[in-house]
């Protein structure tokens, strides 16, 4: 490590602003240059029409899929529900996606197996204190404390800085691209990770206790996400991660710092018991008009943080990114997790490197969901 770094892994030169390393990063969030002035707000332009048309079919599916208890209640409620409106067609061929049977690849005794040998099989296990489970039933997230050492974080920062210059501008596009934002998805399993220095964002044992905590014993790995807001750049939508309302947690996510998360530098907002409130801000009005998704939540608090942690949340939890306001790097990784039988974010046996699998544990095969 770097004799002039600090204690959470970041060397002077970083703390400085990092030009050299937010140049690489420029062509990855399509900016030609940093702006001048970071704290003119920069928000998601929203085109009210669409915002409207939006607000409805997230209505809808959050209707038919509440009003169902199970996947066959569900599909029957569709199948005789009156959405004949053309504009209601693309929701329903989204719902059935979901209903349309196992989209799990191996037995579900796989992953069970996985779980035993991780300890966290018994609902009570010890991975995670009653504090923790109680601010996940609760809150919705909970901080599983800093995880990852200096020397983690230094690495980990390299190797993803190479990939986002790496890269460039298809950085991010499996899963989304937005100016501003570099991305890279499917880190985990890209060839960037064939020597493990990546697993603990997807395999940690603490994180997986989490994920199990939420989703019970039969989830998966639906994707690995890099995402970092730029200087200047970052505000987001509110949104959850599963596109309407539910009444039982289909999702988990992770946010791994691998910068500190202070207020300056476009922490997470997340508005802390929202995921039971069986809504997605996509389909919520406010005085009976669509909600303004950009604006704040009533009650919303922002995520900060030292490099290392983990936050954990139940993925129907209301919450986006912030801008950005300093002149450096925000640096994180998402890991998204779903019920087994879901479809997941990215196609795992397409982006999974060759060389990463074979050195893959039982465990974590279980986990991604392959053999
Ligand atoms: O990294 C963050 O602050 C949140 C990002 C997020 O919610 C998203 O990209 O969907």
């Amino acid at each position: 490590m770097d004799s002039q770094a600090s204690a959470n892994g970041t060397s002077a030169a970083e703390k400085q602003g990092g030009g050299a390393e937010i140049a690489r990063y420029l062509t990855a969030a399509h900016l030609a240059e940093i702006p001048g002035d970071l704290s003119t707000p920069r928000l998601p332009a929203i085109d009210p029409a669409l915002r409207a048309a939006g607000q409805a079919r997230v209505a809808f599916a959050t209707r038919i899929w509440c009003a169902g208890a199970t996947d066959a209640e569900r599909r029957e409620l569709l199948a005789n529900c009156d959405a004949e409106a053309a504009a209601l067609e693309p929701v329903r061929k989204m719902l059935n996606r979901h209903l349309s049977g196992a989209a799990n690849r191996l037995p579900p005794d796989r992953i069970e197996a996985a779980c035993r040998e991780l300890g966290i099989d018994d609902a009570n296990n010890p991975l995670l204190s009653p504090a923790e489970r109680k601010a996940l039933d609760e809150d919705g997230y909970v901080n599983l404390g800093p995880i990852l050492t200096a020397t983690q974080l230094d690495a980990m920062r390299q190797r993803l800085g190479n990939a986002v210059e790496g890269e460039g501008t298809v950085a991010g596009h499996e899963v989304s691209q937005t100016r501003g934002i570099a991305r890279v998805s499917g880190t985990v399993i890209k060839a960037l990770n064939t020597d493990g220095l990546l697993d603990p964002f997807s395999f940690h044992p603490k994180l997986l206790a989490a994920v199990r905590h939420v989703l019970g014993p039969r989830f998966r790995y639906s994707s690995t996400n890099f995402h970092c807001p730029l200087p200047g750049y970052g505000h987001q939508a509110i949104h959850a991660d599963w596109g309407w309302g539910v009444r039982d947690a289909e999702v988990v996510n992770a946010i791994w710092l691998l910068d500190d998360f202070t207020e300056e530098n476009g922490p997470t907002r997340v508005v802390p018991g929202s995921h039971r409130w069986r809504q997605h801000p996509m389909g919520s009005t406010e005085g009976g008009a669509p909600r303004d998704l950009v604006a704040p939540v009533p009650g919303e608090v922002h995520l900060t943080g030292v490099a290392g942690s983990c936050i954990a949340y139940n993925a129907h939890l209301w919450h986006s990114g912030t801008q950005n306001f300093s002149p450096h790097l925000r640096r994180a990784q998402h890991a998204f997790f779903t019920r087994a039988e879901r479809p997941t974010q990215t196609e795992v046996p397409a982006l999974l490197d060759p060389a990463v699998f074979e050195r893959l544990s039982r465990v974590q095969r279980a986990v991604l969901d392959v053999e």
